[in-house]
């Protein structure tokens, strides 16, 4: 039998269906101040809806080692084992402490690939810069001063530096990115948390945001090359390593070279299909809005071999969810 590519087999409902079952179960957590619990709840029901897509898939990017984590860890084993060969990299819950606060962007985020596509990443931090799809390329770089990252940006969008919006995490250790970006007159979206979503924006003019810039997690960084290399964004990023134990985890992953500078093709290549499912309201989704048994989900799937970008509403009956199977949510 000539064994199936991830080209051939469209993996986008599958790969919705899953985020959409995680959101629905880390919503339920909204606000409830316990981050764990909406951590948990979303790994779990990840873990349970990632068992039945029909995938011989591995996960790449995940909860951590098998010794730090017992689901969805690097390495386990992704699908019924039945179907593609593809790694998997996968964030249940981006963020956790936006889920207790009740805060915006909150997402649930899968990235499937064909195998070796993705780049082993430790837990460690990583400086990122994105812009989205149809730019000149290398419009912007990590090392050129926002000053000029906003002039060359602006002048390829055709817009004035001041009618652009660039997002960036609200962390003390941005001040001098913050305090660059006013200086240059560009305006700022900052975040409590949650980049993925920051990167994820700037592909989608509606959003409000044209550029995201700073350090966030590098799992996420992997999580946004995946996004960007479905629809042609760029993306910049390099590890940030603070001390021994972070090198030791940086090599191994094979990375030595800490300067590097890694591009979307770096960290996500092959057959890319990207989903994510709003768990509360964002820039460019909605988040879960629960009813009597039921509840509604506003998720986005889109894939590296066509670009195409799909949002799918979809409404989902409690009851007959667990009937089918599926989890009680
Ligand atoms: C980002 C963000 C995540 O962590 O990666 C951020 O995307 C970076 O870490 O949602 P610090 O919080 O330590 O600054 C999250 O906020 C989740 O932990």
């Amino acid at each position: 039998m000539v064994e199936e590519s991830a080209a051939e087999r469209n993996l986008a409902m599958e790969a919705v269906r899953v985020t959409e079952a995680t959101a629905l179960a880390a919503s339920r957590f909204l606000g409830r101040g316990d981050e764990q619990a909406a951590d948990q709840a979303a790994v779990d029901a990840m873990h349970h809806a990632l068992r039945a897509i029909p995938i011989d898939g591995r996960i790449r990017i995940g909860e951590g080692a098998e010794k730090e984590a017992p689901k969805l860890f690097v390495g386990e084993k992704a699908g019924t084992g039945e179907g593609p060969r593809v790694e998997v990299s996968l964030l249940p819950l981006e963020g956790p402490t936006i889920v207790a606060k009740g805060e915006p962007n909150g997402l649930s985020v899968i990235a499937i690939t064909s195998e070796g596509g993705f780049l082993d990443m430790p837990e460690v931090y990583m400086e990122k810069i994105a812009v989205g799809r149809a730019l000149p390329p290398d419009i912007v770089g990590l090392d050129a001063e926002p000053a000029k990252n906003m002039r060359e940006l602006a002048k390829a969008k055709g817009v004035e530096v001041s009618d652009l919006v660039v997002c960036i995490l609200d962390r003390p250790r941005h001040a001098e990115l913050i305090a660059k970006t006013r200086e240059a007159g560009a305006r700022i979206m900052l975040i409590s948390d949650g980049d993925v979503s920051g990167v994820v924006a700037t592909i989608w003019p509606d959003s409000g945001v044209d550029i995201y810039m700073g350090i966030g997690g590098a799992r996420e960084g992997v999580l946004s090359a995946a996004a960007m290399a479905c629809v042609g964004g760029q993306m910049q990023a390099r590890l940030v390593v603070r001390n021994d134990d972070e090198r030791m985890r940086a090599e191994n992953c094979g990375i030595t070279d800490l300067s590097r500078i890694y591009t979307v093709g770096d960290m996500a290549s092959g057959d890319v299909t990207f989903a994510t499912t709003g768990v509360t309201n964002g820039a460019m989704l909605q988040g879960v809005r629960r009813r009597h048994g039921a509840a509604f989900t506003h998720s986005l799937v889109m894939r590296s071999r066509t670009g195409t970008l799909h949002f799918i509403e979809a409404f989902h009956e409690f009851a007959r969810l667990a009937g089918a199977g599926g989890q009680r949510t």
